[in-house]
């Protein structure tokens, strides 16, 4: 008997975790009040809910089901231990979990806060039980608690492109799950490109018999020469049965499902299929490779009567609310070179070509409409006219949805600079090629949908937020993953909880919590990324001195450091810089190196002392540096632009001025810029600098940035010239400035055509 007893406990004990432990949620709750005890959830808890709370009763039991090996027994409200409670005061999707010594009582006004507060529920209990089939009953002991919440976005979307590659319902489901984890939802399903249309439409069966398909796909970047090809056919699509599945399974986790069907332009695997939809008329194939293609659909009735054939089995598939039908990046060379279009422009009394992509936009929005839906659009949906009713998806920054919101336009915000996770999340080399880009944790953590520019009735537009997964270089399930996590509970607490008012306190907080959250991620079996244990350096000047800071997120770390190869010491307080410097240092924890090898080198050149301005601010989603990142010794990623080391500026001409309080030897000035047209970064064509003398007089000298001899065509992404401002000379004086135009409209031909392109500026050395 006592054996028996003995084991019982150590069973019971198996099931308990401390307190600490458990509190780990993502996003964080509005509020958390934690009290002293713990109840115990096990096979003898009785369940209450009413009808409207099917969807979380039923989740929950299922969860139980999966991981714990028992369900709740259902009860009348009088008797039940976990009730499910009606509260017409409780705001759209928010709720209370009240967890006392006896009872667990949720609180909702509407089935989707009773559904979040089961989500929280489900994070206070242990990541095991986020693991199937266990082969005992399990119990769990959560601690007694009032959590008061809501969303402070009601938009929290998640995007996923299947068509550049293609992702079985399988998978398209457990994303969606994860989304529910996390109280986002929305999905934004991106099912029809260039590359490949996924989505069985009936009448048009060549659209996924040919277009679903294509001969081989490019491999490497995009930006390789030559470009190389696997060879192999590839592609697949969804069956509207498989689309019925799936809408299913989102009905049950609470997420709404946005099918992306794109128009006029990304619609080359359609035109391969039908080329009549084309203003060409020519057989094309599916596209192999990525970018912006030229054919796009022509604005003839017969596309239009195409487009709203499909869109009316679309949309019945659907019980969204919204149709997304793209508009963006289409490039208008067919349409100028289309007579059709041409006399469509003119009866029409249009402007130009972007008038007719309006026009276009336009006349589908009236179609949707008209079957009771709203359409969204990319922002370029902004340019000749705003179809009246459409909402914008802001992703070449914040700009168009701002536009957009000051028109009155509903507004989702998703741009490039923080929710493009197709991005590097890291400088280390070994990370898997991506697209291009820098989009760390910490950067999304930062997001605030809602710009300074909006008033507070203007805010009011911006639904949320949404990060998107393109997947040109994701090939497979795991890569998926890895860029998507932990990002997107950075995403999900934006979208959730609100935005960061105090990043510096907020986001240790954060990364603690998503520390303790990487036992759920692998329970469930989810491949993150993490870059929890990498250092972060940062430059201070005080009193005329540098000093060079060290941190990790995460606490309960030790920094170990060396200076210019000198021993290995504790970190404990920024270190003194009097000289060019070579840094490297680790993470330890428990005594045992964790995370990458970290290493910076410092150049203590002459301008690292001095002041530096600009005349115009760098773009916000690009300053995490400031301007003193120009000159604190320290450059930038040769592959990031997006790190705090780098500056960007869209479409403006800069001035930077150096002073060096005091008359100063210059031998040299050097500095360089981030070329990579994929992502509309040029270098300018030619900068100047005004150069003072010993006399009190200046000039200013003119230099390109390429050597004649370089062909700019040559220069490609991650080629980053170095411009050798002044060399050999010797002026005196205690300012220069910097005047450097910005490259201007992007030509006709290249990514970003007709758009401003981007100016990145790195360290500015001065010896
Ligand atoms: C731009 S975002 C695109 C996509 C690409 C993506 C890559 C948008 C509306 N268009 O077609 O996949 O960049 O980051």
């Amino acid at each position: 008997m006592r054996k028996i007893l003995f084991l019982f406990i150590i069973i019971m004990s198996a099931g308990m975790f401390s307190q600490s432990d458990q509190i780990a949620l993502i996003p964080k709750p509005q509020s958390l009040e934690l009290k002293k005890g713990t109840f115990k959830i096990d096979e003898n808890i009785t369940l209450y809910f009413e009808p409207e709370f099917e969807i979380a009763g039923n989740f929950l039991n299922d969860f139980l089901q999966n991981g714990a090996g028992f369900q709740l027994k259902k009860t009348s409200e009088k008797e039940a231990d976990l009730i499910f409670k009606k509260d017409v005061s409780q705001p759209s999707e928010g709720y209370i979990l009240e967890i006392s010594n006896s009872k667990i009582t949720i609180k909702a006004s509407d089935a989707s806060g009773a559904f979040y507060a089961v989500q929280t529920l489900r994070q206070l209990l242990p990541p095991q039980a986020e693991t199937k089939n266990p082969t005992k009953k399990q119990s769990f002991s959560i601690p007694q608690l009032t959590i008061t919440d809501y969303p402070k976005f009601q938009y929290r979307g998640m995007h996923l492109d299947c068509a550049r590659h293609f992702f079985d319902i399988e998978f398209v489901k457990k994303y969606i799950a994860n989304l529910a984890l996390l109280k986002m939802n929305t999905f934004h399903w991106h099912l029809t490109d260039d590359q490949g249309w996924r989505i069985e439409i009936k009448k048009y069966p060549e659209l996924t018999a040919k277009g679903a398909f294509r001969e081989e796909t490019l491999i490497g970047h995009y930006n390789d020469t030559p470009q190389k090809f696997d060879g192999k056919r590839y592609g697949g699509f969804y069956t509207q049965e498989d689309i019925k599945e799936v809408v299913a399974f989102a009905a049950k986790h609470n997420v709404t499902i946005i099918p992306e069907i794109e128009m006029p332009g990304h619609a080359q695997a359609a035109i391969s299929a039908y080329p009549e939809l084309g203003c060409t008329g020519t057989q094309i194939p599916v596209a192999t490779t990525w970018g912006v293609f030229e054919d796009i659909f022509c604005p003839k009735e017969e596309t239009f009567t195409f487009l709203e054939n499909v869109l009316s089995e679309v949309i019945p598939l659907f019980p969204s609310e919204y149709i997304h039908i793209g508009g963006d990046e289409a490039p208008k060379l067919q349409w100028k070179n289309c007579a059709h279009c041409q006399k469509l422009i003119k009866d029409k009394n249009l402007k130009d070509e972007h008038g007719l992509q309006s026009y276009f936009i336009q006349r589908i929005e009236k179609f949707v409409n008209s079957k009771g839906k709203k359409i969204i659009g990319w922002d370029e949906i902004l340019e000749g006219g705003l179809a009246p009713n459409a909402t914008v998806m802001s992703w070449r920054g914040m700009q168009g949805g701002i536009d957009a919101a000051k028109e009155k336009h509903d507004v989702i915000m998703t741009p490039t600079s923080h929710s493009y996770f197709d991005y590097y999340q890291s400088d280390n080399p070994d990370e898997p090629l991506a697209i291009g880009g820098f989009v760390p944790l910490k950067k999304v953590y930062s997001f605030n949908p809602i710009s300074k520019e909006l008033n507070a009735e203007e805010s009011k537009y911006i639904l949320g937020a949404q990060a998107n997964l393109w997947t040109e270089y994701i090939p497979n399930e795991k890569q998926v993953e890895y860029m998507v996590f932990p990002r997107i509970l950075a995403m999900s607490e934006v979208t959730w909880s609100g935005p960061s008012e105090n990043l510096e306190k907020d986001y240790p907080d954060f990364v603690t919590r998503v520390e303790a959250f990487m036992p759920r991620l692998d329970s469930l079996n989810i491949n993150y990324a993490n870059h929890l244990y990498e250092l972060e350096g940062k430059i201070l000047k005080e009193d005329g001195k540098v000093f060079y800071e060290l941190t990790t997120p995460t606490k309960g770390k030790e920094i170990r450091y060396s200076i210019n190869n000198s021993e290995t010491k504790a970190y404990s307080k920024p270190i003194l810089i009097e000289e060019n410097s070579k840094i490297s240092a680790n993470v330890f924890k428990n005594g045992e190196k964790v995370g990458r090898d970290f290493f910076e080198e410092i150049m203590y050149h002459k301008g690292i002392t001095a002041k530096i301005s600009l005349s115009v601010p760098p773009n916000p989603a690009y300053a995490a540096g400031g301007k003193e990142a120009l000159i604190n010794g320290i450059s930038g990623s040769d592959k990031r632009y997006g790190d705090k080391e780098w500056l960007g500026f869209w479409g403006d001409d800069l001035e930077i001025t150096i002073d060096f309080g005091t008359p100063t030897d210059i031998n040299s000035v050097t500095t360089r810029f981030y070329n990579a047209p994929g992502q509309w970064i040029h270098a300018p064509k030619i900068i100047k600098m005004i150069r003072p003398f010993v006399d009190g007089t200046t000039d200013t000298i003119s230099i390109p940035t390429f050597s004649p001899d370089d062909n700019n065509e040559n220069i490609i992404e991650g080629y980053i010239p170095i411009i050798p401002i002044l060399a050999g000379k010797m002026i005196d004086g205690s300012k220069i400035v910097l005047i450097i135009p910005n490259y201007g409209i992007i030509p006709e031909g290249q990514q970003g055509a007709g758009n401003k392109a981007w100016t990145f500026i790195d360290e500015i050395i001065i010896e």
